[in-house]
């Protein structure tokens, strides 16, 4: 069992909420999960959990663009295949997805916490270490996990460094006051590496600043939020091919795309839901780049769903790579798929009830 710190509402990061750093949660040991390394298919299987509490459904995306139960439920309990391009579609648009939190490694989990609790006013939400596995878990965000997007970071034991690589972008943390946080950030000795003001080629207010570790962040300047923690931005080689993967495959909205020809790239925001809403996926093409270098220090972006069988199949029709065939993980029953896209960035779908059980 892992404890949670009870959190009631959405924290934006103030800069009230800079001044403190708070660490809540104890250390408990809970069932290691194992390596995603299966590259086996399996058949289909009807889905078990057609039952739907009402916590279950604090986990849907935020407004705008959630589907009626029913059709998920009728579909489940039937336990109906997703072998088509056609019944891999209507699964993917009927099926309650969310973003639930992106997994990245660190060298050092309590200066990184340090430096999100302090500089970037978020909380930490609870700790996990799996000795047998050498490793901890340390999650971060701006609210509750069953509600919210959050940060898991990882500390392998006895590794201090990791290749950021050159295709992680960064972070979007939205502020209310770009400026403010900047100082705040310089104040506690960290890196700025762009400082507040309007973005090339657009209005918004936005900063860079850099972590411990060398990931980046982007400050932007936005009114109330209640998702702080807003954005992956993630870049690709083609950006019509992963446009088409992740609204096929993932059942996600492109929200908006914007060409920026001035500075030679085009971004396509992909989500659940609206962007002031709902953390989204910022996938960046930059004119004539098509491979980049992955390094080793960003893993992968979770994502709830209620049937991981049926998300792996449509997954498969889409022509997603499942590198981790769908089922329970040793130990802690929590069933999961993974996958790589077109560009080799890995998504894991966490199943929705199974997930709210890890939680409890
Ligand atoms: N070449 C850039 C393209 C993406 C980009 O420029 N994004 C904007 C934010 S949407 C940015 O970083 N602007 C920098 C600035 O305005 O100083 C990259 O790959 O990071």
């Amino acid at each position: 069992m892992v404890r949670i710190l009870p959190m009631t509402s959405a924290i934006r990061p103030t800069i009230a909420s800079f001044a403190t750093c708070r660490f809540g949660g104890n250390i408990r040991v809970v069932n290691p999960c194992s390596r995603f390394n299966s590259l086996h298919f399996s058949s289909i299987v009807g889905s078990q959990s057609s039952k739907f509490g009402l916590k279950a459904c604090k986990i849907f995306r935020q407004e705008g663009n959630s589907k009626p139960a029913a059709n998920t439920i009728v579909s489940m309990a039937q336990g109906s295949a997703v072998t088509t391009q056609e019944t891999a579609l209507e699964w993917v648009k009927s099926d309650k997805r969310r973003m639930l939190h992106v997994v990245y490694r660190v060298g050092d989990l309590d200066r990184t916490i340090k430096f999100y609790t302090e500089c970037l006013g978020m909380k930490l939400l609870r700790k996990r270490d799996v000795p047998e596995e050498r490793y901890t878990n340390a999650f971060l965000g701006y609210g509750p996990e069953d509600s919210h997007f959050v940060i898991e970071l990882t500390y392998n034991y006895g590794v201090d460094k990791y290749d950021i690589g050159t295709a992680f972008g960064h972070f979007g943390i939205a502020v209310d006051d770009v400026a403010k946080t900047v100082d705040l950030v310089k104040a506690k000795g960290g890196t700025v590496t762009r400082e507040a003001g309007p973005v090339k080629g657009g209005k918004s207010i936005i900063a860079f600043i850099e972590d411990p570790d060398g990931y980046k962040f982007e400050l932007i300047e936005r009114g109330p939020t209640p998702e702080p923690l807003c954005q992956v931005m993630l870049r690709v080689g083609d950006l019509d091919r992963s446009i088409a993967f992740h609204e096929k495959a993932f059942g996600m909205e492109l929200l908006r795309r914007k060409d920026n020809p001035d500075y030679k790239y085009t971004i396509a925001m992909m989500g659940y839901g609206p962007e002031d809403k709902n953390a989204v996926l910022e996938l960046t093409y930059n004119y004539g780049v098509t491979e980049y270098d992955k390094g080793n220090a960003y893993a992968q972006i979770a994502i709830g769903t209620d049937d991981v069988y049926k998300t792996a199949e449509a997954i498969k029709v889409f022509g997603g790579k499942i590198t981790r065939e769908p089922g329970p993980l040793p130990g802690i029953s929590t069933k999961i798929t993974a996958c790589l896209d077109p560009d080799g960035w890995k998504t894991v779908f966490v199943d929705n009830v199974d997930f709210l059980k890890e939680l409890e």
